[in-house]
């Protein structure tokens, strides 16, 4: 019971009256006790997804509750426009291309982060945090041989959370099961489960070879073994007991982080709460399948929306609204099919996912990268829009100074009057990742650097801001990034291929493409 409820039977007394009221012990998650500190992380939400971010074929009420009564970041940014990048950043405070496997990583990858380094749940527990992560991980687990059967390490719990709770990298990759703690939720000992991501298990159903099996179409990749009649990527084989019900499975996280407050409300708490939507798969719970009329991608996010809801929920009747501060993000941008004919091309009508920005998941150009991005805290943050420059990886610093933690050397910075609203003064720059191609953010200005990929992934349809030249657009007057300033502004390019030098250094594999043709 938070102090505030505590007093609330006491109010009719007198101030005397009420110390008799008062505790002998305070308890430690009051009001003036350190903060908990809850980041909402969904997977692969678009910046134009949200009605708050100015959606108006989707309304998205519970977390536009907390865009419009905190800060409401409009130059916002994931470190990456994919997964894995993007939560490594977010968990590390470094940037991803430091690591050269920081990529999109199978569900039997070993463990990404170093259980040596530095980390944001480490460093909340080194000040008396609980932590907890609840959702998808997709950082790697092990060390490369995994026996799905026994205790998993190293994992979340190894690189500082307390509690984790978690599905191994996403809802398209097989192990489809949950992980408690390093233990697969479920798995009965005569019925093994084993994963495996070059071959088949002999005799194992797959979306290849048993198309008439599934119920959802593969439309590419995502042709490996079937699970509830979707096919994944790899192949499964056992485990039976400890599958996951897709249709479920938005409602059973949920449930875990509810569940985790609930039991940890008496002591400071950090948890990071991970969706899975609007991610592929998407299975809507029968709950929300049709009320879109966007389809599963639009149902996905009305449940993710209610998700939200029902946390903050949790969170105020167990009185601990006044002292959470809470961040809401995504990963990456948004991408429409992603391997799957699920309708989200088909019926998205007039929404637009990116908003006014170009590209998507898997793009430098805005929409991979720019991301929802907010920061709520009744009674402490005032509503407010900003323009200002922060990224993801600047929350670990940033709690830091809120907590008094401390953090060493990392591309993390302290922006933490930014994230309480107080200050517009954000990063002067940051680069920004798209499986390993990286590009500058400085000021109103966006520098991709010559690429020679192709200037489209058409599979996905998405435009991934790859060129043989410079690009360069000023965001502010054209956030759509429709004109190449390069060869116009060479002072502007110049600076900006100076600056990007500099601060990628020698981890830039092609730094003799800088030099300006
Ligand atoms: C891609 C998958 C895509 C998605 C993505 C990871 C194929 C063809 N595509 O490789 O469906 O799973 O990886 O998404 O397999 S992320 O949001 O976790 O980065
Ligand atoms: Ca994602």
């Amino acid at each position: 019971m938070s102090s505030n409820r505590f007093y609330l039977g006491c109010s009719i007394f007198a101030a005397a009256a009420m110390i008799g009221c008062k505790p002998a012990t305070k308890p430690a998650n009051s009001a003036s006790a350190k903060p908990n500190v809850v980041i909402i992380y969904l997977d692969d939400l678009g910046y134009g997804d949200l009605s708050a971010y100015g959606a108006t074929a989707i309304s998205t009420p519970h977390i536009d509750a907390l865009a419009n009564g905190g800060v409401r970041f409009t130059n916002g940014y994931a470190t990456s426009a994919t997964c894995t990048p993007s939560r490594f950043g977010l968990l590390t405070g470094e940037y991803p291309w430091r690591n050269k496997d920081a990529k999109i990583l199978p569900g039997t990858a070993p463990l990404l982060i170093d259980t040596a380094g530095q980390t944001f749940p480490k460093m909340m527990r080194s000040v008396g945090y609980q932590t907890a992560v609840v959702g998808k991980w997709h950082l790697g687990m092990g060390t490369g041989v995994v026996d799905w059967n026994q205790h998993i390490a190293p994992g979340a719990n190894e690189v500082g959370f307390d509690y984790a709770y978690v599905m191994a990298a996403t809802q398209d990759r097989v192990p489809t099961v949950y992980i408690d703690n390093g233990k697969v939720d479920g798995v009965q000992s005569n019925d093994p489960i084993f994963v495996d991501y070059d071959k088949n298990f002999p005799g194992e159903p797959t979306g290849l070879e048993n198309p008439e099996l599934t119920t959802m179409k593969w439309h590419h990749g995502h042709n490996g073994s079937i699970v509830n009649g979707v096919p994944r990527i790899g192949f499964m084989k056992g485990g039976d007991s400890a599958k996951w019900s897709d249709v479920d499975l938005a409602f059973h996280f949920l449930a875990k982080a509810q569940s985790y407050v609930k039991t940890h409300k008496d002591k400071p708490f950090f948890l990071y709460y991970a969706l899975n939507q609007p991610h592929v798969p998407r299975t809507p719970n029968p709950m929300f399948v049709g009320k879109s009329g966007m389809g599963p991608r639009g149902d996905v996010i009305l449940e993710a929306d209610y998700c939200v809801g029902e946390f903050m929920k949790t969170l105020e009747a167990e009185g601990l609204l006044e002292n959470t501060l809470i961040v809401f993000s995504s990963d990456n941008g948004p991408v429409l099919n992603d391997g799957y004919y699920d309708d989200a091309v088909e019926k998205l009508g007039s929404h637009k996912p990116t908003g006014p920005l170009r590209g998507g998941k898997y793009s430098l150009y805005e929409a991979g990268t720019r991301v929802p991005f907010i920061t709520y805290w009744k009674g402490k943050i005032e509503p407010k829009v900003s323009d200002a420059l922060v990224c993801q990886m600047d929350l670990m610093a940033s709690v830091a100074a809120l907590v008094g933690g401390e953090t060493k050397n990392l591309d993390s910075q302290n922006l933490l009057d930014v994230f309480m609203g107080k200050s517009d003064v954000g990063r002067e720059s940051l680069i920004i990742e798209a499986n390993t191609r990286t590009a500058l953010r400085k000021g109103d200005y966006l520098m991709i650097p010559p690429y020679d990929q192709a200037p489209v992934n058409t599979e996905v349809n998405i435009e991934l801001g790859n060129s043989p030249d410079y690009q360069l657009f000023n965001l502010k007057s054209d956030i759509g990034e429709q004109t190449n300033l390069a060869k116009t502004d060479t002072a502007k390019l110049r600076e900006m291929t100076e600056a990007f030098e500099k601060l990628r250094g020698s981890a830039y594999g092609d730094v003799q493409k800088l030099e300006l043709k």
